[in-house]
């Protein structure tokens, strides 16, 4: 067992100006959630600092497009479910973003049902606000987060990250959050704490899909204390500049970068820090087929597919498979002297 520590805070370059700005985003964002619900779709503009130019963001620009408006200071406007976003470009990939249609259509959400249109069809049930999450287990200061809280507390970064599915999909999503860590800090863990379990909603009302029993409800997921505090561990609560959809899991869900997609739990209820091992949906589901670990690796096939190549939604033709999906030198470290194969 890797000793838990907490990585170096990544340089943050912040003049007293910037602070004065996120301050405002802090409130603004807050306000934004507290409202309600937000409305959802149509298209994107995103505002030059100046103010004074209105541009749709192309579906699918390359990511240096929208690094050049953070620069320029980036404003969206605020009751179009726009979230204001205090940092930019951090760990971010420089291809082409899928576009904002695929990434809220093509789905995995079980709770919605089982096909990729189907969480997109089916999630207005869901309401996002009000929403608690509790924070429990092994920490000093056990306690809950209002949504509003959350995004009172810690500035939101835009985090432009590959997305790679198990079933061998992926995509590149401009998400926005603030790291796991800086949560994680503020209930101070125990030195008892060795892993973190999320957990989604679990209510049939909101989530029509838990009638299915495909899956043993409510979804649940779990992370290493050390994966948890990597700065790459990112607690989702938008992308393409806006609040997350629905269907992406909200209003907070987790995203590590480096395994397959279905660590990144959605809809999170409860964040708890454990001594043990937490068990996880799909590990309980098919064992033999999904671990815990699931960080991404060619070189370790599905039972009953490849891993090597994936398909990029959008494009045609398959690309190489990443190690770590592209994240190794942020995260391979954690993994020293332990055996692929169990990672997987
Ligand atoms: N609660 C819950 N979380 C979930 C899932 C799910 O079915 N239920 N699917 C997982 C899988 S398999 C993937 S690939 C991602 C998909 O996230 P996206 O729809 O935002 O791309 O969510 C993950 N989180
Ligand atoms: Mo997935």
């Amino acid at each position: 067992m890797v000793a838990p520590k907490i990585p170096n805070e990544p340089e943050r370059e912040v003049t007293p100006e910037q602070l004065y700005l996120r301050r405002r985003e802090l409130i603004k964002n807050a306000a934004l959630f507290t409202g309600a619900a937000t409305a959802f779709g149509g298209s994107l503009w995103w505002f030059t600092s100046r103010g004074r130019v209105a541009r749709p963001r192309p579906e699918g620009a390359a990511p240096e497009a929208s690094a050049e408006a953070v620069d320029a200071g980036l404003l969206v406007p605020a009751g179009a479910g726009a979230l204001q976003v205090a940092k930019k470009g951090e760990f971010t990939v420089k291809e082409k973003l899928t576009s904002f249609d695929d990434v809220t259509t093509y789905n995995n959400f079980y709770e919605f049902g089982l096909s990729k249109s189907d969480p997109a069809e089916n999630a207005g049930t869901l309401k996002p606000r009000p929403w608690t999450v509790e924070i429990s287990g092994e920490v000093a200061k056990p306690g809950t987060a209002g949504i509003e809280d959350l995004l009172k507390w810690f500035p939101l970064e835009e985090r432009i990250y590959r997305h790679r599915c198990v079933e061998a999909w992926s995509m590149v999503v401009p998400w926005i959050g603030f790291p796991l860590k800086d949560l994680l800090a503020r209930f101070e863990p125990t030195s008892n704490a060795k892993y973190v379990a999320f957990t989604t909603l679990l209510d049939m009302e909101q989530m029509p899909g838990e009638a299915n029993s495909v899956l043993d409800w409510p979804y649940r997921e779990g992370l290493r204390l050390d994966e948890a505090m990597n700065p790459l561990t990112l607690m989702v609560v938008g992308l393409y500049g806006k609040v997350l959809p629905n269907q992406n899991g909200a209003p907070l869900r987790l995203v590590t970068p480096w395994k397959y997609g279905f660590k990144g739990c959605k809809s999170i209820v409860r964040i708890e820090l454990t001594r043990e091992q937490p068990r996880t949906t799909w590990n309980m589901a098919t064992p033999r087929e999904y671990g815990f670990y699931a960080n991404v690796n060619p070189e370790v096939d599905h039972p009953r597919w490849s891993q090597a190549t994936e398909r990029r939604i959008g494009e045609f033709s398959r690309r190489d498979t990443l190690a770590f999906n592209g994240y190794g030198e942020y995260v391979a470290d954690l993994y020293k002297g332990l055996d692929p194969k169990t990672l997987y």
